[in-house]
């Protein structure tokens, strides 16, 4: 069944492997070596951050941006690649040091939105219609530092203000609970999704929903997709694992909870996750000791087991697992998923 599903990664996955502790551990691999990579691993899809396209784009006027990101969408087509979103990097700059959108000074909130229009553009003319929102520092380290009725208005505002700007984007909110902030706003999809309804055009707002960001919040995964999938509004995933409630570990998918990765593909599988467009995306790191030239591995091992997955969601006993819970004897559903696991 392979090649049903079409899988995406962003650049930002093939790193140099520095973290808070220390420097970079591989050497930079420039962005149009890295396009080259994608086919090889076994992606169709580009994930952006809008300065991914176009660096430096603070310094650029609008025509200027529009320029080099159109020749980013032919170095795309070039390797026979799609863009499937665009990301506005807003936690890097001094003035979204406090949150971009929910900033307590007008200047930076209007910086914020500004930047936000430009990640718009790049997303047009990279011919995608859909904007990731990881809404890094909305949020606070203390409690006092903010008034969260005012902060979840000011989110609505600034998405309000970005459907009005361009009325064929959609947006995904990516929920994430913690890090770099103590609190988020937005920690979870029950979250994003009544903050969709507050906007302006809540048919256009959904989320991308991220396997770590969600056991970071202490919740399941796949229910969090069934919840999405609900609501129809499961507009992207990022695909990883995670080693209970620590760093944000982006580990590679199912490396360290298989049966959790299974019930997130077979939830995306039975619900025909993929047929309208929809990417696999996955947002996974190497490991920091990975040498040089095996520091992909994590980007196509983690296609292989969804993959693989697929196969077991499809090929599980359907049959016997009604049974088993018309029965309501959970305890053999329970051995009857651990053996197919095992291959039994
Ligand atoms: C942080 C993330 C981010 C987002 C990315 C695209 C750097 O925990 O997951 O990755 O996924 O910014 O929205
Ligand atoms: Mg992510």
């Amino acid at each position: 069944m392979a090649g049903e599903y079409r899988f995406s990664f962003g650049p930002w996955n093939i790193h140099e492997g520095a973290d808070p502790f220390g420097p970079t551990v591989r050497r930079s691999i420039t962005f149009a070596r890295k396009l080259k990579m994608y086919k090889k691993l076994g992606f169709d899809g580009v994930q952006f951050h809008d300065d991914d396209a176009v660096p430096d784009m603070n310094k650029l006027g609008p025509r200027e941006i529009n320029k080099q990101a159109k020749e980013v969408r032919k170095a795309l087509a070039d390797e026979g690649l799609t863009a499937e979103f665009v990301a506005p990097r807003l936690w890097e700059d001094p003035r979204t040091i406090d949150g971009g959108y929910t900033s307590n000074s007008e200047a930076d909130r209007a910086y914020a939105r500004d930047r936000s229009r430009r990640c718009i553009d790049i997303a047009a003319a990279l011919d995608s219609k859909l904007i990731v929102l990881w809404l890094a520092r909305e949020g606070t380290y203390i409690r006092e530092a903010k008034d969260s009725k005012v902060a979840v208005d000011r989110l609505v505002e600034a998405i309000n203000d970005m459907l009005d700007y361009n009325p064929e984007i959609k947006i995904a909110i990516e929920p994430k609970p913690n890090e770099p902030m103590d609190q988020a706003y937005i920690p979870t999809t029950g979250h994003a999704l009544a903050l969709a309804y507050l906007t302006k055009d809540p048919k256009r707002v959904g989320v991308n929903i991220e396997t770590a960001h969600v056991i970071l919040a202490g919740l399941d995964p796949s229910d969090e997709m069934g919840f999405a999938l609900a609501y129809d509004k499961l507009y992207t995933v990022h695909l990883n694992d995670q080693n209970g409630l620590k760093f944000d570990e982006d580990k590679s998918f199912g490396a360290v909870n298989l049966r959790r990765a299974f019930n997130q593909v077979r939830i995306l599988d039975r619900y025909s996750y993929g047929t309208r467009g929809e990417f696999v995306g996955l947002d996974v790191k190497a490991m920091r000791t990975q040498k040089q030239d095996v520091a992909t591995k994590h980007l196509s091992n983690s296609r292989t087991i969804f993959l693989q997955l697929v196969e077991l969601a499809r090929s599980l006993d359907q049959g016997k697992v009604e049974q088993l819970i018309a029965r309501r004897d959970y305890e053999e559903l329970d051995m009857l998923i651990t053996s197919h696991l095992m291959g039994k």
